[in-house]
Order: C-alpha cells, then structure tokens, then sequence
C-alpha cells in the first residue's frame, strides 16, 4: 500500500488543511462464489491492497471530491448532492453520501481525496473499497461509530440503489470486517461470521488474467437471474426455500426436470458451493492445506463447467498452476467472467511459483499477467 503519509500531504496542498485519514481494502475470495445473493456462504479475506481516504471539513458549504488516481475533482453543494448517478467514478462516495444522507446522516461540507492501488476491473472489489473508505471518513469525520455489519449493509446499499450494480454484500462485508492474517468465513443470511486464521506458512498469489472482469456486465446479471429462476421453481414445491440457500441437491433432483438446463447448472453450482464453503473453513480451522486445496479445485470446476462463470485465460491459468511446487490450491476468484485466480502457496515456493506461473501463462496466451504475493489484511480503519 502506498504511504498514506502522501495522500495527507497532497490533501493538505490542496486544500491547505490537515486530515483525518482512512483506510479500507479490497478482497480475495477463497472460495464461496455467486453465493452472497441467495444468502449463502463465502470465504473472503481482505488484502494489502485499498483505497485510502483523507478528509477534512470545509468552511464554503460545499463538498468536494478529489480522486488522485484520475487527477480530477468533483464538487457539489453539501445541500444538494446528486441523487442520481452520472456514470462516473464519483457515483461511488456519491452513492454512499445519498445512502448515508437517507439514513438521517446530515453531510457536511466537506473535502475528500481518495487514492486507491485495488487493480480497477480484476475482481479484487475496487468499488467495495472505496465505498467503504469513504464511508468510514464520512462516519469518522461525524464522529459516528457504527458496527462494521451495519457499515457493510449501508456500502451494499449505494453499490444496488445508486450505482445500480446488481452484487451481493460479499465485497463491502470483508472491506469493513476483514482481519489481519485471517479468512472469514460469512453466511450471507444473518452476517454472522467466524474467522480463520490463515497459517503463517502460506500465501496468497493472486495472479491477474488480464480479462476484464464487471459485476455491472451482462455475464454477472445474467447468472445473477438464472439462479434466481431456479430458485422460484424450487419454492413452488418447497416454499421454505426463499433462496438457494435452503435448497439441497435433493431438491434438485426432484424438480430439476422443470428448471431450464441452465438455471439447472447454475442452481447446481450454487448448492454444492455452499456446501463446499462451509467444509473450507472446516479444512483451513483444522489446519487440512490438502481438503482446502482439493475443494478449491472442485469449486473451480463447478464454476467454470456449471455456472459458466469462468472464461479461457482463467481456466488456462488454473490448469498451468496444478503442478507448479507448492500449490495447495487454485480457483478463479471473484465475480467472474475475467479477473484474477487465487493461489494458495506454501510460502517458501511463492516467489518462485509466481514467476514460473507468469512465464507459464505468457506462453500460453501471449498475455503477461500482473502477479502479487498477498497477504490477509485488516478492514477499514483509522490510519491517523
Ligand atoms: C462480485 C459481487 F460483488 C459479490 O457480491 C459476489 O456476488 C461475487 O461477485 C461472486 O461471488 O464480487
């Protein structure tokens, strides 16, 4: 992560007062994918990579918004903020000022620099991240505590209702609640969570494809209305079941017949990704590197060959990783359609197995992919 110490210095050249600054990462998904939506479960881990705020309150009535990564501001009455989008990068700490402002929130003028090093379109929740940070400077700048739950419901919220992206809460929950050195394992019903700690011998090698990955894209809102289909046609015989979540492969099998092919697989990948997920954290909590490693497998498998949610360069990037030394486990993570793999590497062979990956996938694709040795990361906080 870059020195915050910067962001404070450009904010303060900017606006020729000192700031309060904030910090929340992005994510990698160890496994749990396209199950958030039907109040399922996932195992994120937040990482070293995030956007961080710098904020401090104005004199003029106004509120200003300085994005460093695109060298541009945007400014607005405090009292008449959009309430719209505008299809610009501003939608996101606008989204959650409109959010924040609904809930009674009163905005004050204010001035915010956001800088972010989250690899934009990879997967890895850029948008999470700066929904969260801005979020939390806002909070923090009010002088207002909230639970992190609470904080992740309010980010998911500008993310559906302003921004317009159909995603689940996945991305915005770990920004807020991540922990250092540890995976959390969520279920996506009631945002109850458990941690896991993830040993001190192992890495996580997220290897960038180099495909553009979109949750506002056709690919995600598709599978997104696939599974809900199936799910309808599941509640018809089993009304209990309000989300894939309370179905089991029983279900399919009884009824699967009156579920278009598709919606069948997609159904098919939601239900035994639960079930994977939940056995994960079991694996990683017991310390069983092998059972974690070969569920990561069978999950790329299913969402590659069930959900469809994969694409040729990360199945490419999955295969050539099997034999490399030190793999414990591999899969496409996030939500699809491009993106980066996660990696789990005994720590001693990362370095080495991503440069063998990288040459690997150069060769096979033409492609030279951004490769990182991360680690699990905290969630938002206060930096200074
Ligand atoms: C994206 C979404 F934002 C998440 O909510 C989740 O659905 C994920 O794709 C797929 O698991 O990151």
């Amino acid at each position: 992560m870059k020195d915050p110490a910067a962001l404070h210095t450009w904010h303060k050249g900017r606006y020729h007062t000192s700031a309060q600054l904030y910090a929340a990462p992005g994510r990698v998904n160890l496994i749990g994918e396209h199950t958030d939506y039907a109040e399922g479960f996932v195992m994120p881990a937040a990482i070293d990579f995030a956007t961080l705020a710098a904020i401090s309150p104005r004199a003029d009535g106004q509120v200003v918004i300085y994005a460093e990564n695109f060298a541009e501001e945007v400014a607005f009455p405090a009292d008449a903020l959009p309430a719209v989008r505008a299809g610009h990068w501003s939608d996101y700490p606008l989204g959650v000022m409109a959010v924040l402002a609904g809930e009674g929130y009163e905005i004050p003028p204010l001035s915010l620099s956001l800088w972010g090093d989250v690899p934009l379109g990879s997967g890895l929740s850029s948008s999470a991240a700066v929904e969260v940070a801005t979020a939390t400077a806002i909070l923090g700048l009010l002088g207002v505590g909230i639970p992190g739950p609470q904080l992740a419901r309010l980010c998911l919220r500008a993310e559906n209702e302003f921004v317009g992206a159909n995603c689940g809460i996945m991305d915005q929950f770990i920004s807020a609640n991540g922990k250092a050195d540890h995976a959390l394992l969520l279920d996506c019903r009631d945002l109850s969570f458990r941690l896991a700690p993830i040993p001190e011998d192992v890495a996580l090698v997220i290897a960038n494809t180099m495909v553009k990955h979109s949750v506002a894209g056709a690919g995600y809102t598709t599978r997104r209305a696939e599974v809900e289909q199936a799910c309808a046609i599941l509640a018809a015989h089993r009304p209990e079941i309000k989300f894939l979540r309370d179905a089991t492969v029983a279900d399919l099998e009884a009824w699967g017949h009156e579920i278009p092919p598709n919606s069948l697989k997609r159904a098919r990948h939601v239900v035994t990704e639960n079930m994977r997920t939940v056995a994960a954290a079991g694996a990683l909590l017991r310390g069983d590197l092998t059972g974690l490693g070969r569920l990561m497998h069978e999950a790329h498998l299913s969402y590659s060959r069930d959900f469809e949610g994969s694409c040729a360069e990360a199945d490419t990037m999955v295969a050539l990783a099997q034999d490399l030394p030190g793999l414990i486990g591999a899969r496409l993570t996030g939500g699809g359609f491009g993106g980066c793999t996660i990696n789990l590497v005994e720590k001693d062979y990362a370095a080495a197995f991503a440069a063998a990956l990288r040459e690997r996938y150069r060769q096979a694709t033409g492609i030279n992919p951004e490769i990182h040795i991360c680690h699990a990361s905290a969630g938002a906080h206060q930096i200074v």
